[in-house]
């Protein structure tokens, strides 16, 4: 059954979709263990990036002096979201230690190895640049999705602003208002202005129960479509995170700047613009700092690049937050 679904992906062009497929299959496609085709590389990227020092000291530049569009707000806030292991907290450093310029400890928020250091409590980072000064948006990070993980009435909470900084997840109860980590008259700096769905591109390992055969990954599916359905009822922008980039294509891991004319990467994240009904154009790609030792320009290019459009649509949410549907979109 993985075989022939390999196949057929793998007969499709690289820009089409796969109508023969099933959104599951598909989603079983992004996690597929079967390996990648003999990789071949776009002509040209299907995402320009400038790539240089200069380019990304401008770009930071621009961020760091970023109009919020709406007076009552002091930050725009991003959450992300996604499988346990995904690489939430490791996106987090790794614009943390962009901005600062210099490596940023990761001991407290990434999980490493086979220990178990995963976000339980709803955790809010700010960024300083390497003045100290902060950066106009925060990043919340949430306990991963799946078994045993956030109560997806948690996140819809959060998208709503009424989960406190510090509120401890429960994966069994979600918070109501007799908790004391609910915030029952959140301000418009409580709320999320961008939905960040991270997935990562190497294969799910043992310990996940929704890895089933036949349906691969279905809950984890339609526990995100749910939790889309209600963003989109909220006209919370969305966009996907691919993570782990270099653990998808041997090209990628040899150099980054390959990351956007990959046809195996680019392949996965069709499918999950399908499965997700999120455009591809907002599906971006990034390789977190996991093991470098130092700051690497491309990498830093990439992450660039990715919260800058992340940004755009949170100062347009803001923006528009007052005015009636389909006026400003
Ligand atoms: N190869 C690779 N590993 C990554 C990347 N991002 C994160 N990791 C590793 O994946 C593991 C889980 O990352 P973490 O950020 O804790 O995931 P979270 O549970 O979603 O917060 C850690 O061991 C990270 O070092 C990446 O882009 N590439
Ligand atoms: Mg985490």
């Amino acid at each position: 059954m993985k075989v022939k679904l390999f196949l057929k992906v793998a007969d499709s062009t690289v820009h089409g979709k796969h109508p023969l497929l099933t959104k599951q299959e598909k989603m079983g496609y992004l996690w597929s263990k079967e390996p990648p085709p003999p990789e071949q590389m776009m002509e040209t990227g299907w995402c320009e990036i400038n790539w240089g020092t200069i380019q990304n000291n401008e770009m930071k530049k621009n961020l760091r002096k970023l109009q919020l569009k709406n007076p009552a707000v002091e930050h725009l806030r991003i959450l992300v979201i996604g499988p346990v292991r995904a690489g939430k907290s490791s996106f987090i450093q790794s614009v943390k230690s962009m901005f600062k310029n210099r490596m940023v400890n990761a001991a407290c928020t990434v999980a490493a190895g086979g220990c178990t250091r995963y976000t339980k409590k709803f955790t809010t980072n700010q960024f300083e640049d390497e003045r100290g000064n902060i950066l106009p948006f925060v990043i919340s990070d949430v306990m991963g999705l799946g078994d045993s993980g956030v109560h997806p009435k948690d996140i819809i909470s959060a998208l709503k602003g009424h989960l406190k900084e510090g509120y401890t997840f429960n994966p069994v109860r979600p918070c109501s208002e007799e908790d004391t980590g609910y915030n029952s008259s959140p301000t418009l700096n409580d709320k999320v202005h961008c939905l960040v769905f991270v997935i990562p591109l190497d294969n799910f390992t043992a310990n996940n129960s929704y890895a089933d055969e036949r349906t691969p990954h279905q809950g984890l599916i339609k526990t995100m479509q749910d939790i889309q359905h209600k963003a989109c009822d909220l006209r919370i922008p969305q966009v996907v995170i691919l993570t782990k980039v270099d653990l998808a294509c041997p090209h990628v891991k040899e150099d980054i700047k390959h990351v956007y004319r990959s046809q195996t990467i680019r392949q996965k994240a069709q499918a999950c613009s399908d499965v997700l009904e999120i455009p591809i154009s907002d599906i971006f790609l990034v390789k977190n700092y996991h093991e470098e030792k130092q700051l690497n320009p491309d990498m830093d290019a990439v992450l660039l690049f990715t919260l800058r459009d992340i940004l755009n649509y949170a100062n347009d949410f803001v923006e528009n937050i007052n005015k009636p549907e389909g006026a400003g979109d």
